[in-house]
């Protein structure tokens, strides 16, 4: 296979690793825990798992160790890193005892539940070091949740002699990781379950996890095409630029970029749905800020959009859960209508009068969007939605309004954009490759310690590597209890933006003047490999924000 100089040099990259992940290592442990919420309920649906302290990785000394077979699953979107999850999986265990093995899980974790797998040697481990994606063994979204499924996997790992399994997923993956260990503690079944926080969405942090690995390269590569358009937008003056970006729900991305860049506009979901805001309202907001920049002859400009924008309104939200209802109840005669017409009046019919009147306003390949692109639980997907277009439609519309009142004078011609593909599977940042190393390594020593019901733990993360700290924190401690498919369920809390946090604060603070001033655009340029520590190893401003690292 015919490989690139960046691929041939970063194979060698040896990830920097915390000093006490260097030599031998022994655990210290803390006290006992709590679950964040909900103490009583998380206690009794884990008996086991519950209470368990926070570990803390400490130099020690040799000592032999007995090997160990591992298997490692991937679970739902790529997340730049996830490789080196595994090579430092695999060189820890190797390092406890050379006759180790690890399997990768196929496909997700229903290769754990079919049996599908393949032995991971140093040669496949090798050619995938330092490397984007996560095709060495290939991810699923199916979720470990059925008492089936946990037999499955025994039957499985008793054939291939595995005693531990490590898991790298987001939230749900994680929340199921522990499930797992739980269920496998009172089946006695001799597997252990470890877990390892994945997803570029940035949603899967807390008190002990600072970052989620994958969410700084992402961001660094959506930042790169962000700052280009904008060095672009700068010389030409003729477009704004609707850019929506990943994230699913948490507008972390957007804000992420939007810090490393400093756009024109930048909506942060979290903030629409605390104000209550309308489609209306966001709409007025991006006019005004056009209409001013138009007064000093600035007709262009860039405008950030979270993906999840759209389920975050109030009053969509309440249009698409009427519309999920509607569907549910009535999908075969809706399909049996002919014309799209037809539907789109049987759908008005039927909505109540507040989102009748929404969904009327709605650009109608949007509100078309909304009744048929659907998931196989029947709901609406809301990732699917081409929010940057309907945005770019409504502006357009009341600009027109605008300027026949004689209070626009300006152009407005845009462009819409869609980043996310584009960054989950980049080669990993070295934070991101030494982050997820670190993260493998770990996980290997909780093992070989015995611990189950871990995440694996890397933090003080905005110090250099050698000054970061290993461990595992029991996923216990990130439960609570909260409704999924209208059942109360215990769950790993998702973190969204938080307005009061420092990140969103110092967006909030600079937004005016990223708003209307001429020079404030920022170009991150691609993310540097090899160089200077201050433009290769920056972990996110969000990071740097959060943990005082920037005022
Ligand atoms: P997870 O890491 O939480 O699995 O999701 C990451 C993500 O990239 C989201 O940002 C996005 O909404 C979704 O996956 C897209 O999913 P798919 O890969 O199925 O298109």
């Amino acid at each position: 296979m015919q490989k690139s100089p960046l691929q041939i040099a970063r194979a060698s990259y040896e990830p920097k690793v915390p000093r006490s992940l260097k030599g031998f290592m022994s655990l210290r442990e803390g006290q006992p825990t709590q679950s964040v919420a909900d103490q009583e309920e998380i206690k009794k649906l884990f008996p086991n798992t519950y209470g368990l302290p926070v570990i803390d990785l400490v130099e020690g000394e040799k000592k032999d160790m007995p090997a160990v077979n591992v298997g490692v699953i991937l679970s739902g979107g790529q997340a730049p890193g996830g490789h080196n999850v595994i090579a430092g999986l695999f060189d820890g265990i190797k390092r406890i005892n050379p006759e180790s093995k690890l399997y990768g899980f196929l496909g997700g974790p229903s290769g754990l539940i079919d049996g599908k797998y393949k032995e991971l040697t140093k040669d496949i481990i090798d050619e995938y070091r330092n490397t984007g994606g996560f095709d060495i063994i290939g991810s699923g979204r199916t979720k470990l949740e059925e008492t089936w499924q946990f037999d499955n996997g025994i039957e499985v790992c008793r054939k291939l002699g595995i005693t531990a399994i490590v898991i790298i997923g987001g939230d749900d993956s994680n929340t199921n990781a522990c499930v797992l260990a739980e269920y496998y503690l009172q089946k006695k079944a001799g597997i252990q379950v470890i877990g390892c926080p994945k997803t570029i969405d940035g949603d899967l942090k807390n008190e002990m996890i600072e970052t989620s690995f994958g969410f700084d390269t992402a961001c660094k590569v959506y930042s790169e095409l962000i700052g280009n358009i904008q060095r672009d937008a700068n010389s030409a003056k003729k477009y704004w630029h609707f850019i929506r970006l990943m994230g699913r729900s948490a507008s972390h991305i957007a804000l992420e970029c939007a810090l490393q860049t400093q756009p024109n506009i930048c909506l942060i979901s979290e903030e629409v749905q605390a104000k209550n805001m309308t489609l209306s309202d966001i709409v007025e907001q991006i006019v005004n800020v056009i209409v001013a920049r138009a007064d000093k002859g600035l007709n262009f400009g860039t405008i950030l959009v979270p993906e999840g924008l759209i389920e975050f309104i109030p009053a969509m939200k309440r249009l698409i859960a009427e519309l999920n209802d509607l569907l549910a109840a009535h999908n075969d005669e809706f399909l049996a209508l002919d014309t799209d017409d037809e539907k789109r009046q049987f759908v008005k019919g039927a909505l109540s009068e507040e989102s009748r009147a929404i969904y009327r306003d709605l650009p109608k390949g949007i509100a078309r969007q909304l009744t048929m692109d659907r998931d196989p639980h029947g709901n609406v997907q809301v990732s699917l939605i081409e929010t940057e277009k309907m945005l770019i439609e409504m502006v357009q519309k009341r600009l027109a309004t605008l300027k026949g009142e004689g209070k626009y004078k300006g152009k407005f011609s845009a462009l819409n954009h869609f980043f996310g593909y584009e960054g989950r599977c980049a080669v990993p940042s070295n934070f991101d490759a030494d982050y997820c190393y670190s993260i493998g390594i770990t996980a290997s020593v909780l093992i070989a310690s015995g611990k189950t019901g871990y995440m694996s733990l890397v933090r003080n993360l905005t110090a250099p590597a050698d000054q970061w700290l290993a461990g595992g924190v029991p996923i216990t401690m990130m439960m609570n209890m909260e409704r999924r498919n209208g059942k109360m369920k215990p769950v790993i809390q998702k973190a969204l933006v938080r307005l009061d946090d420092k990140p969103f604060k110092y967006f909030a603070a600079h937004r005016e003047e990223w708003a209307s001033e001429h020079m404030n655009y920022i170009f991150p340029g691609p993310i540097q490999y090899y160089g200077p520590a201050e433009v290769c190893d920056q972990p996110t401003q969000t990071l740097l924000l959060e943990k005082g690292a920037k005022k």
